[in-house]
């Protein structure tokens, strides 16, 4: 195989002395173009191959390709490590892949879908990568990759490696909100990471001129504090030099940079454009400039390579490219029926130290909980918004940051969707993270990064993302529309994610540790009422897998009500008040949900009843109810019912706000009216 990696340094395992420079040796040019050309040529070649396939369908998806784009894609990788440095490359990216590890073949079988993809067939096209090898498959949502970068590389560091990270985004993707928060992450975290940006003129049909209007993308970094610089992205040399440089630069102040490569897309944004717009003159003005051709002669003169020779080295390359595909052509499809289909990592916990608290509010389990995780485990560690010194909005975190460092106990600037793909990242370079969103209203600004990233990771990537994520949420403490909401019905609509949602302190604290401890992204709505307003004791036993189950408060024989979060209170206080026999249970686990126990339930008591604090159509209610009757196998005496707030945002005055949340008053009545049916 014609392959750069033969020529490149790669360092050994081992840590280098202090002395030695952390990243492989800078190349001479001759050095670099014996190892960067032909991977530049390969790249070509197979695309050009991909978009004939995809023509005669046995490619799926579409083709966008790096046409133009190869001396940046080579250039930036060259100086990355792969399995130490932290990357996420784009679409037009093919031959940075290649130099980061990736086979041409195992390129083309992703391109066409087929089992040996290396992502065996479940995603397509470019969102491809090698998680464990820290070149992290991307998600189609530009921008969302470069927090992730930020975290892994992060993390990495935290563990004493000496990690970079490349972050790669196009001059489309640098009008996202998750560029500047990205970036701004990386300079107040100190992460050497370099924001590379692909400006090839256009975002799909977009101009830049409709994109920014600054003059360089990279007089953007002044504006956090780092080094930014403008070059010749069609210059494969240029840009390896000035990536080396910069991760020079960056070993010695541990901070980001951001380059800007000019660089090309010599056909449409993909198989289907034909880039009318660009005008003919401006892309045969550009086709002059196509750094396969540019880089022949300086190949060939650097490396002294006659024409012959030089045609042999791309007759080797047409060799690859043919055997290759023919190869893939010749692997097999993907069988539905021997497809793993799970989206969750194996979890199976080995038992923790037992933990006993008396009379403890909710808000001190919360308390008692994230001291617990952090003391049993070294690479937790606790981040989100005032979680420091000020122990967090509702105080939950109070002291942690006093007992853990502000090394484990991280406040966070601003930005709820680059701190879960920090997060994320972070889980990738073996850290352990814990979130907590402010109030969960805010947990809306990252779902993206928490529903289609961190959800799907597991399908996609094949490797766990372990993750807790803490959502303080629900009504009654007159807050409001955007600081009132629990949100767990939006949240289960995500497939990977698993949700608990504790009432008691025994509850929460069950949830908090069993959700640490599970190896899929965990979140655990907090009800904040409950902080203060429920208490009791801690009895942990240790058992982690006993935790995964729904809680029953009274057995009883005429009626099953199932409650969620605080309304598990009022639903008890009704159940009290009433003359019948009433079994009150909380699912827990909302996702996945196993609701077998409540079955068994309403098939012995014939009646259901639903309550939950958000609008109708918000919550899990109406769920439960079709699941409980789609498998329910004894006779029903009367209609299920739900009781639910109306559907509107929560209210703001007491008065409102109250005749809003379901009362015990409403619950009481609505029981006896089903008691009364038959
Ligand atoms: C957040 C988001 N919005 C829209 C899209 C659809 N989309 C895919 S590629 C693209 C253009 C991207 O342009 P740019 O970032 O300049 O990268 P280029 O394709 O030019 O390399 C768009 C709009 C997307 N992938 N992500
Ligand atoms: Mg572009």
């Amino acid at each position: 195989m014609v392959d750069g990696s033969s020529v490149r340094r790669i360092e050994p395992a081992h840590e280098p002395a202090a002395h030695v420079v952390h990243y492989p040796d800078k190349l001479s040019q001759e050095a670099f173009y014996a190892a960067a050309y032909p991977v530049m040529v390969l790249s070509r070649r197979l695309e050009q191959r991909l978009l004939e396939l995809f023509q005669k369908g046995y490619v799926k998806g579409t083709v966008t390709t790096s046409f133009g784009n190869e001396a940046t894609a080579a250039g930036m990788a060259m100086p990355f490590r792969p399995g130490r440095d932290v990357v996420s490359l784009l679409h037009r990216d093919f031959a940075s892949h290649l130099l980061l590890g990736a086979t041409p073949y195992e390129l083309v079988c992703q391109y066409m879908g087929n089992v040996d993809s290396p992502t065996h067939g479940r995603e397509g096209n470019a969102h491809h990568g090698n998680a464990g090898n820290r070149r992290l498959p991307m998600i189609s949502h530009l921008g969302k990759m470069l927090s992730l970068v930020v975290g892994g590389t992060w993390a990495a560091r935290r563990n004493g490696e000496d990690a970079f990270g490349l972050a790669v985004i196009g001059d489309g993707g640098s009008s996202t909100g998750e560029f500047h928060e990205s970036l701004n992450m990386a300079s107040v975290q100190r992460t050497p990471v370099l924001f590379l940006v692909e400006n090839n003129h256009y975002a799909f049909s977009t101009p830049t001129s409709s994109q920014y209007h600054c003059r360089h993308l990279s007089d953007r970094a002044h504006g956090y504090g780092i080094e930014g610089r403008t070059i010749d992205g069609t210059d494969a040399w240029e840009v390896y030099t000035a990536v080396w440089d910069a991760m020079d630069a960056m070993h010695d102040d541990p901070a980001p940079t951001l380059i800007e490569c000019m660089t090309l897309r010599l056909q449409g944004h993909a198989a289907y454009d034909k880039a009318e717009y660009v005008g003919e003159a401006k892309l045969k003005q550009w086709q002059r400039r196509d750094p396969i051709l540019t880089g022949r002669r300086i190949f060939q003169d650097l490396c002294g390579l006659s024409e012959a020779r030089t045609k042999q080295m791309e007759a080797r390359v047409e060799e690859e490219v043919q055997s290759t595909v023919a190869k893939a052509l010749k692997a097999a499809r993907p069988d539905p029926k021997t497809q793993h289909w799970s989206v969750y990592a194996d979890s199976s916990p080995a038992p923790l130290e037992p933990f006993h608290a008396s009379r403890v509010k909710n808000g001190s389990a919360v308390n008692l909980a994230l001291d617990y995780i952090l003391s049993n485990s070294p690479r937790a560690f606790l981040a989100g918004m005032d979680v420091g010194t000020y122990g967090s909005a509702f105080k939950t975190c109070k002291g942690l940051i006093d007992r853990f460092g502000p090394e484990r106990v991280i406040d966070m600037p601003l930005c709820e969707s680059a701190i879960l793909g920090f997060a994320l990242g972070a889980s990738q370079t073996g850290a352990e993270p814990i979130v907590e969103f402010q109030f969960a209203d805010f947990s809306t600004e990252a779902v993206t990064q928490v529903g289609l990233n961190a959800g799907t990771w597991y399908y996609r990537a094949g490797r766990a993302a372990p993750m807790l994520l803490r959502l303080p949420c629900g009504g009654g403490l007159t807050m409001g529309a955007f600081h009132s909401g629990e949100f767990e019905g939006l949240w289960s609509r995500f497939p990977g994610l698993k949700l608990l949602y504790p009432t008691s302190p025994q509850e929460t604290f069950e949830a908090l540790v069993a959700g640490f401890y599970d190896r899929n992204p965990c979140l655990v709505f907090e009800h904040k009422l409950l902080y203060w307003s429920t208490s009791g004791e801690i009895d942990f036993d240790g058992d982690l897998e006993s935790v995964w189950r729904p809680r029953r408060y009274t057995e009883g024989t005429d009626l099953t009500v199932v409650a969620f979060g605080a309304m598990v209170h009022e639903a008890i206080a009704a159940a009290a008040d009433c003359e019948d026999s009433v079994e009150v249970w909380n699912p827990f686990v909302l996702q996945p949900m196993d609701l077998g126990p409540i079955i068994a339930s309403v098939e012995k008591t014939g009646r259901l009843l639903v309550v939950q604090e958000c609008g109708e159509t918000q919550g899990l209610g109406d769920q439960v109810i079709s699941q409980v009757i789609r498998r329910c196998g004894a006779r029903i005496r009367c209609r299920p019912k739900l009781i639910a707030a109306p559907n509107m945002p929560v209210p703001f005055a007491p008065e409102l706000e109250s005749y809003y949340r379901p009362s015990v008053e409403k619950i009481l009545t609505c029981m006896e009216q089903m008691l009364g049916e038959s």
